[in-house]
């Protein structure tokens, strides 16, 4: 974590507009060296693949000088309608069956610019289900260089809160009235008015725009001079002349640093989640670790039975879980360093536990006397009373290795007491009796 920590530099958005190239340089580099940081270990890495995919797939994208546009909104308000209107062919499924986009699709758009526009389309975001689709729209809205933001009335509070979530999170929005056909020109002024001035603050009013992505057909009456009335429908053309219009002054004008802008803001980002991700990630990794030992030393233990009493001081044999531990978290610990931590472990253990374990050289007793099922039942108890050992000792290593190989200033007595009062001891020993009985019976 140091080295990520002491090689990402948080690069200056206030200073993005004087000088793009260098901060859209200076985040492409950023990103490299947290990709190439060696010193995160394998199965770190691992867990972080998906922020690795994510830092790839945009220093690819800075490469190519790629401007990425996403549709962004609740279901069924028209997202693939609008950015198919924009390509002027279907290239993104529609329906008026609400949830037809279900993952990320994009489509290089060629008539504008060089073709470097790429349109992304997103599933909607939804109030009621789709928690997964929603957090990869918003993911992806915060990853395009422009997000279009479509509406199709008023905004609800969901709507309003995305939107300023976008806004707060300084992303280039453009906030769309879609379905506008829907509308008298008098009742489509007014829901812009009343979208300009929910928006004041978040977005300027050019930035609030009306578009008809797919009208329906208009209704078209005739009499003849009969008086007789036909009614036929003409197909109507979709309207999104004002949007494109917008789109390709913002593109022109700003386009060229909005990738820098967009990156630099992602790296940011970035630069606050790793630490955090990388923390999570170090303990979602050193808990797999611990639990793989916890599961040998209590199958070891349940199948070569000690003395009880033994069972601390068994701890000795943890050295491979404390080195692996140390791995985890940066650090190459010798034997002897490994040996030397597990005493001082042990020894809190041994102070703070040995009245519950006196109490149970009862079950162990009971073990060499029975027979049977019930001998694999106390030799499970066993077993489960060792990996018990092993997870608190697995956490007091852990603990040690997070805060720089040291008990911080809480010391080593204080750091035991915490991890046994955060532990349900009973509950773990159950369900470790019962995974050990199971991988028994297996055998
Ligand atoms: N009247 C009218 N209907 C529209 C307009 N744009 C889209 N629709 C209709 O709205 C329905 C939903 O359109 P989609 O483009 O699939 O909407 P979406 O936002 O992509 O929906 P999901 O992918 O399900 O989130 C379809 O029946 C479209 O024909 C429009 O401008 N006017
Ligand atoms: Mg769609």
């Amino acid at each position: 974590m140091q080295s990520v920590l002491r090689n990402w530099r948080s690069p200056a958005i206030p200073t993005l507009k004087a000088n793009p190239e260098r901060q859209l340089l200076e985040a492409n580099r950023n990103l490299r060296e947290l990709i190439e940081d060696t010193s995160i270990p394998a199965a770190v890495r691992a867990e972080l693949s998906a922020e690795f995919a994510e830092i790839e797939a945009m220093s690819t994208k800075l490469r190519s000088g790629e401007v990425h546009i996403a549709a962004f909104g609740r279901v069924g308000v028209g997202k693939s309608s609008l950015l198919n209107a924009l390509l002027q062919r279907q290239a993104f499924s529609t329906s008026p069956l609400h949830g037809e986009t279900r993952d990320e699709d994009r489509e290089p758009w060629q008539s504008l610019r060089d073709g470097h526009v790429v349109l992304i389309d997103t599933p909607g975001i939804d109030e009621l289900d789709g928690a997964e689709r929603e957090a990869l729209a918003h993911r992806i809205s915060r990853r395009a260089d422009v997000t279009l933001m479509l509406c199709e009335g008023d905004l609800t509070d969901f709507e309003f809160q995305a939107l300023r979530e976008l806004c707060a999170a300084q992303r280039t929005v453009l906030l769309v009235l879609n379905k506008s056909d829907r509308y008298t020109r008098g009742e489509r002024e007014a829901l812009l008015q009343r979208l300009e001035e929910r928006c004041a603050g978040l977005l300027p009013p050019d930035r609030i725009i009306a578009a008809s992505a797919a009208p329906r057909p208009e209704t078209v009456i005739r009499v003849d001079e009969q008086g007789r009335e036909t009614e036929t429908q003409r197909p109507r053309s979709p309207d999104t002349a004002l949007l494109k219009e917008r789109l390709w002054a913002l593109l022109d004008k700003e386009g060229h640093t909005l990738a820098a802008l967009n990156a630099a803001l992602f790296a940011s980002e970035l630069d606050e989640q790793v630490a955090t991700r990388i923390v999570a990630a170090r303990k979602s990794v050193a808990e797999k670790i611990i639990r793989k030992y916890c599961v040998g030393k209590g199958l070891l233990v349940a199948l070569n039975p000690v003395p009880v009493t033994d069972l601390l001081a068994a701890a000795g044999s943890d050295i491979a879980m404390v080195i692996h531990l140390g791995e985890v978290y940066g650090f190459t610990l010798s034997r002897r360093e490994a040996a030397k931590l597990l005493l001082t472990i042990s020894a809190q253990l041994v102070a703070l536990m040995g009245a519950y374990w006196g109490m149970n050289l009862v079950t162990s007793a009971l073990k060499t006397a029975s027979a049977g099922l019930s001998t694999a039942l106390t030799a499970a108890a066993q077993g489960a009373l060792a990996w018990y050992a092993t997870d608190v000792t697995g956490r007091m290593a852990q603990s040690w290795f997070s805060r720089g190989k040291s008990w911080g200033n809480a010391g080593p007595r204080e750091t035991a007491r915490a991890i046994l009062d955060s532990i349900d001891r009973d509950s773990v020993i159950q369900s470790a009796r019962e995974d050990i009985l199971k991988r028994l019976k297996g055998r």
